[in-house]
This record gives structure tokens, C-alpha cells and sequence, in this order.
């Protein structure tokens, strides 16, 4: 007999797990009771052009299991992609955990992941502005334990009751069911305007988070505090966190909304196409460890939700790392049908008394009920890889094949399996925290005290452009809000946030501006929660970053080639784009092939832009206004454009505001403006090739921006 506890699991158990439920692409045709099929184009009928058949099997089954192929999508985060991978400590928690998974660096745990938005339905844009979720299903040998996070470190309420409420104000309205995958409505903004508790997330909403750039490039939170327990039986509070190793990246709202139109998939094709070329997405995982003596320090209730604990007050404990290295085979079957719950954990993971936490273990698991069935815990990409028995029997869908007569504990004659798991096993017990009080129906004083600081926190530790583009995304979230009540309403709930704040967002929607601060603002910040602050502090990487390489027929093709060579060194992904797909001819005659055209592509897909020289190239792309438009709009968004020889011509007649290109020297020495490296003769290409590279992992060139009028002076 198999016990929980002395099973040996690697990087491979989930894999091989379910192996056995892969089935290749068969040779020939059968019904699902295996029957061969000799004809699937033609159902059956009396006489040619006679009615059809009802004995016709072939053709009820096919349609009949075609009539039933979809199920209900998840009612929150129906919009996802997922990967598999694993998950390695770097070295022993035990000091505060006992969780198997988290003792044994040489252990590489298997892992499923997925990732999420979290208002659109199954089938909308992935780069909408929304939060993205961050769920990850580890299958350890003391069972299944599930992460359920996001990618922003707090919650629009304090209580769960309230989720239905919220999603419902976010989701399309009930009447027209309008609009799709936006929170730009009324109903939103109408429940956000009468929740104060919620202006600390808005902030966080309303900043650059909410257009993450690539799944890769993301940071997932666990949101709640949770506890570690240790072998002792000594707890202590935890927040888990995960920072991607590429650092965390955003769109501009423009590019995310453009995006939408020229590719909705955008997200699950990036980690779908990464981790095919081997480009596999790592994460490193981080905790806070609060102990229980200093529950009370902080000024706010650590269980409140919508608060979190700046890295300044407690710093984050790297633990380990997560390598995604597998895409599923099958979309429904692994992603689609995976179910997360933060209420699947394992001995030395336990919960605190958060009433959003609390609320949350009821949801998942009754949602997948009724989204997958009774037997969902059956379906291989939720199967735990260490065995699993208990007396729960039948339902839809039952897989199991359980031998033995008896299904009721205790028992005799069954031997009294499955018993229970004897002391110095693996066994759950829930920590036993002393409670007590009286049954009321109340929000806890500590909750309710303070709304706002966390959300002026938050404002005074942004960059003035990510201070710059909140205020923008207001504008367009609000500036869709038909009712003034509302606006008004909004800016009232600014104004204690930030006095200047509420004035720069009353100025874009049409509201009076408050005449004076209701609050003084604290003045305190942490740099952490800054996307542009943090990116200052890790190390810059141009890797897997996309460069698009405009040419047409009589291209320097040498340019082309060299450039090429030297992105590739650099772990940049470069694509050429032209009018046509096929190939094009350099000015030497040698044969290019073209990787996207103007109409499957666009600026919005690349991180980068390049221009290689070639007269007769240049001069096509000169007269074409995709061409134009494409370099226009990445010097926009602000990325880095090269261009070699007469490729920068191409430049100049972009119209880029503020570059001078008469001043612009040779090899790259151009113009007030970094992210443009230009050589006009094109005879150094390694190091334009070098400063290029440079200026992709830099990533955006704000001053850009600062050019046009800003909102935040
Ligand atoms: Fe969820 N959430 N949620 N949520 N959530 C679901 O469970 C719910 C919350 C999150 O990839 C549902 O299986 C309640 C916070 C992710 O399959 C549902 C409350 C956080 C996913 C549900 C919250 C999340 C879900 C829908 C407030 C970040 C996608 C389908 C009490 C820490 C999981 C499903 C996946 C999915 C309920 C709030 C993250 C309805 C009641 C806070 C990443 O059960």
C-alpha cells in the first residue's frame, strides 16, 4: 500500500502522470465505441436526395457530442493560458514551514500554471486593461497545493460577500450586455464611487499593472496573509510574492488597445511561442514572514486585504524559483479544465481568519462543482500525483474504478482502510488558533479605519509618467462614465487620496475641481511598488524582446544579415517585414525571407524597430504609409528605433517630434534622444548593433512624452 508521505516525486511525475490519457493522432477513423468510419462527409438517407436516417449512428454521435462541447466558462478569470513547468527552493524552509515542497533544494517540484485576466469572457483581447491572475498548482507528495494570486498585491474589498457584487458592477451590463472585457462603464464605476475601501486597488488599477506587457512579465501576489507552520507547530504570518526574472514590464495604453484589434491573443501566443523557441518564463518566489507578536505593529489589520506590507517594513526572503518549460497539449483538457483553489493547501501552509480568504475557500471549490462536475478532481491535469483515497463515490463522470466492498469508515470489512494517517505521517491538521467573540454581522474597527493612506502611499511612489498615465487611464475610465453623479462621486473619493490628484482627474472628465485637500498628504512611499523604480534596480535585459526589420527589394542585405547575427547573440528575436510575404531580393541579389507583412503585422507587436540602408529599399518604404505610420508609432510608444545608411531616411520622414537628425552624427551619435541609433553610412554595425541592444533592454524612452503636455507637471 502506497502512503502520502513516502512518495517520490521530480520534475517529470505530473508528466508521466498523464501519460496515460494522451492519445496520439490515430491512423484511422472510428466512432467513440471504436467502430471504424468509412464515410464522414455524407449522413445517411433514404435515396439521394431522400431525408436522413435516424439509424445513421455515425452521424447522431458526431453531432450530438459536437452539441455538447462547450461547458460554462470560469464566471471570473475566463480568459487564460497555461504551462507547465517546475518549481526548486533554493535552500531549506523548515524553519518556517514543514511543506515537503519547500524543504529539499535538489527537489524539482512539478508545476501547472495559469494565467488570467479577470473581467473579459472566455473569448475576448488579451491585452485589455485588467488585473491578470496568477494561479499555480503544485503537485508535491503531501498532495496538491494551489497558489491563487494576482498580479497586484491588493483586493478592491475587504469582504468576500461583496465579490458578487463587484464582478457584477464590472462585467457587462445586464441589459445590453455592454461593454466587453472593459471596466470603462457606469455600473463600475457607480459601485467603485460608493466603496471607499477600493481606492487603495483603483490606484493600482488605474496604473501601467493593469497593461501587462507579456504573462512573462508579470508579478503574482497572494494578496492575503497566509501562515507558515513549521514542524515545532510554531506559525508565523507569510505573504507570498512572485517577480519574474525578466522584470516587470506594461504596454502603453494606446499599444494595449491596438493590440486588442491586431492580435487578441497576444498573451497566449507570447508564452505559447517562448517556450517553444526555449525561451522558458522563470519566476522567483519570495516571503514575507511576519511573526504572530508583531500582528499588531502596523498600523493597519494585516487580515485586511486591501492593504499590503511594504518591502521597506518587511523585506522579501527569495525562497525559490519557477521554470516553465511545457506547453499543453491540449488546450481544454489542461488549461481549460484546471481548477485553482487557495483553499488546496498542504501540512505547513495554513490560513488566517481574512474574510475575503475565508470566503474564497468556499467559492472555488463549489464553482468547480458545478463548472467541471463532482469528479473534477479526476481529470488528469488536476490529479495529485501522490495517491489519493478516501470513501467519496460515484457522481458524473466517475473514473475511478474502486475495488473493495466497503465505501464507510470506520469499517471492519475492509480492514478499516483507508484509515487514518497515523501521527509521524503527513497529515493536514488546521493550526489551532484560539478564537473567540460574538456571532455578528459587523466590519471589523481595524478594517475600517483607514481607506486611503495605503492609496496616497501608492500615488507618491510613482514616476511622474506612471503619475502621468494613472491620471490619463482616469480620464478614459471615468471620461466613459455617462453619469456626472459618479464622476463627481470619484473625484470626491481622489480628493483624499491626493489633493492634486483629484484636481488633475477632474480636469479631464468634466468635473469641478475640489477647492481644497481634505486631507494633508502623508508624504510616505515605497519605491517597490514602482514598475519604473524597480526597473532601475535590476539588471537590464534585451532578451527575447522582439525587433521588426523593415526592407523591401534592394535592401543591404549584409546590414540585414550582420544586425540579425548580432540581435540573435543578444537573445533578441528579430523579424523582417515587408509588403509581401515570401522573400525579397537585396541590392547583391541575395534572397530574404519575410517574416510578417504590413497587414499581418505592426508596431504594436515589437519592441523595437530597425531600418536597414539600400536605395531602392528605402525608397519603397518611403512612399508606403505602413511603413511610415509603423516607425511613427513605435517612436510613440516610445521604443528604440535603429536605422542604417538610407534607412534613415525612413526616419526622417516619420515625423519623430524632437529628434534632429542634420545634427545627428555618424554611428549612432544622433540626436537629444537615446533610443534612436542611427548611422548614416551604416560601416560600424557592431556597434550600433551594441547600442541598439542597449537601448531594447531599456526599454521605453519616456522623455519622449515629456515632450507633448503632460498632465503631471
Ligand atoms: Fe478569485 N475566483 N475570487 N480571486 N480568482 C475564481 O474560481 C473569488 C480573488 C483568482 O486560473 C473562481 O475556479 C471570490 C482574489 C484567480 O482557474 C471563483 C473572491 C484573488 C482565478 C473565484 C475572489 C483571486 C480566480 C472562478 C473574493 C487574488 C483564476 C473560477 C472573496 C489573490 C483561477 C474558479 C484559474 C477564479 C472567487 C477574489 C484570484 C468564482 C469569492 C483576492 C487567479 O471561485
Amino acid at each position: 500500500m502506497s502512503e502520502p508521505n513516502n512518495h517520490q516525486i521530480n520534475e517529470d511525475s505530473k508528466i508521466k502522470d498523464m501519460e496515460p490519457f494522451r492519445q496520439e493522432v490515430g491512423e484511422y477513423m472510428t466512432t467513440n465505441q471504436g467502430v471504424g468510419v468509412s464515410d464522414t462527409d455524407n449522413s445517411l438517407k433514404a435515396g439521394e436526395r431522400g431525408p436522413s436516417l435516424l439509424e445513421d449512428f455515425h452521424h447522431l454521435e458526431k453531432m450530438s457530442h459536437f452539441d455538447r462541447e462547450r461547458i460554462p466558462e470560469r464566471v471570473v478569470h475566463a480568459r487564460g493560458a497555461g504551462a507547465h513547468g517546475y518549481f526548486q527552493v533554493y535552500e531549506s524552509m523548515a524553519k518556517y514551514t514543514k511543506a515537503k515542497f519547500l524543504q529539499d533544494p535538489s527537489v524539482k517540484t512539478p508545476v501547472f500554471v495559469r494565467f488570467s485576466n479577470v473581467g473579459g469572457s472566455r473569448g475576448s483581447a488579451d491585452t485589455v486593461r485588467d488585473v491578470r491572475g496568477f494561479s499555480i498548482k503544485f503537485y508535491t507528495e503531501e498532495g496538491n497545493y494551489d497558489f491563487v494570486g494576482n498580479n497586484i498585491p491588493v483586493f478592491f474589498i475587504q469582504d468576500g460577500i461583496k465579490f458578487p457584487d463587484i464582478i457584477h458592477a464590472v462585467k457587462p451590463e445586464p441589459n445590453n450586455e455592454i461593454p466587453q472585457a472593459s471596466s470603462a462603464h457606469d455600473n463600475f464605476w457607480d459601485f467603485i464611487s460608493l466603496v471607499p475601501e477600493s481606492m487603495h486597488m483603483i490606484m493600482w488599477f488605474l496604473s501601467d499593472r493593469t497593461l501587462a506587457k507579456s504573462y512573462r512579465m508579470i508579478q503574482g501576489f497572494g494578496v492575503h496573509t497566509f501562515r507558515f507552520v513549521n514542524e515545532e507547530g510554531k506559525a508565523r504570518f507569510v505573504k507570498l510574492h512572485w517577480k519574474p526574472l525578466l522584470g516587470v514590464h506594461s504596454f502603453v495604453f494606446d499599444e494595449a488597445q491596438k493590440l486588442s484589434g491586431k492580435d487578441p491573443d497576444y498573451h497566449r501566443r507570447d508564452l505559447w511561442e517562448m517556450i517553444e523557441m526555449g525561451h522558458y518564463p522563470e519566476y522567483e518566489l519570495g516571503v514575507q514572514i511576519i511573526e504572530e507578536e508583531d500582528e499588531n505593529k502596523f498600523g493597519f489589520d494585516i487580515l485586511d486585504s486591501t492593504k499590503f506590507i511594504p518591502e521597506e517594513l518587511v523585506p522579501v526572503i527569495p525562497v525559490g524559483k519557477m521554470v516553465l518549460n511545457r506547453n499543453p497539449d491540449n488546450y481544454f483538457a489542461e488549461t481549460e479544465q484546471s481548477a485553482f483553489h487557495p483553499g488546496r493547501v498542504v501540512p505547513g501552509i495554513d490560513f488566517t481568519d481574512d474574510p475575503l480568504l475565508q470566503s474564497r475557500v468556499f467559492s472555488y471549490h463549489d464553482t468547480q462543482l458545478y463548472r467541471l462536475g463532482a469528479n473534477f478532481a479526476h481529470l488528469p491535469i488536476n490529479r495529485p500525483v501522490c495517491p489519493v483515497h478516501n470513501n467519496q463515490q460515484d457522481g458524473f463522470m466517475q473514473t475511478n474504478i474502486k475495488q473493495g466492498r466497503t465505501n464507510y469508515y470506520p469499517n471492519s470489512l475492509g480492514g478499516g482502510c483507508p484509515m487514518m494517517t497515523p501521527e509521524g505521517m503527513s497529515a493536514f491538521s488546521h493550526y489551532s488558533e484560539s478564537v473567540q467573540g460574538n456571532k455578528v454581522r459587523k466590519r471589523a474597527e481595524s478594517f475600517k479605519k483607514d481607506y486611503f493612506s495605503q492609496a496616497t502611499l501608492f500615488w507618491n511612489s510613482l514616476t511622474d509618467i506612471e503619475k502621468d498615465h494613472l491620471v490619463k487611464a482616469a480620464h478614459f475610465e471615468l471620461g466613459k462614465v455617462q453619469t456626472k453623479a459618479i464622476r463627481e462621486r470619484m473625484v470626491e473619493l481622489f480628493n483624499q487620496v491626493d489633493h492634486e490628484l483629484a484636481k488633475l482627474v477632474a480636469k479631464g472628465i468634466g468635473v469641478a475641481a475640489p477647492t481644497k485637500a481634505v486631507t494633508e498628504n502623508h508624504g510616505q512611499s515605497s519605491p517597490a511598488v514602482s514598475m519604473e523604480k524597480m526597473k532601475e534596480k535590476m539588471e537590464k535585459s534585451a532578451k527575447t524582446r522582439q525587433v521588426a526589420i523593415l526592407a523591401a527589394d534592394g535592401v543591404n542585405s549584409s546590414q540585414v544579415m550582420e544586425i540579425k547575427e548580432i540581435l540573435k547573440q543578444a537573445g533578441v528575436l528579430p523579424q523582417v517585414v515587408s509588403e509581401f510575404k515570401g522573400t525579397i531580393k537585396g541590392a547583391d541579389g541575395q534572397e530574404i525571407e519575410v517574416n510578417q507583412t504590413f497587414l499581418t503585422a505592426a508596431s504594436v507587436m515589437f519592441d523595437a524597430v530597425y531600418v536597414p540602408g539600400g536605395k531602392q529599399s528605402v525608397e519603397m518604404l518611403v512612399n508606403k504609409d505602413d511603413a511610415i505610420e509603423f516607425v511613427h508609432e513605435a517612436f510613440k510608444h516610445c521604443k528604440p528605433i535603429a536605422a542604417t545608411g538610407e534607412g534613415v531616411e525612413l526616419l526622417k520622414g516619420a515625423h519623430l517630434k524632437g529628434v534632429n537628425f542634420d545634427q545627428a552624427g555618424s554611428n549612432g551619435k544622433a540626436k537629444a534622444d537615446q533610443g534612436i541609433v542611427t548611422s548614416q553610412d551604416g560601416s560600424d554595425m557592431q556597434s550600433i548593433g551594441q547600442k541598439f541592444i542597449e537601448a531594447i533592454a531599456k526599454g521605453r524612452f519616456w522623455t519622449r512624452e515629456q515632450m507633448e503636455k503632460k498632465m503631471v507637471p
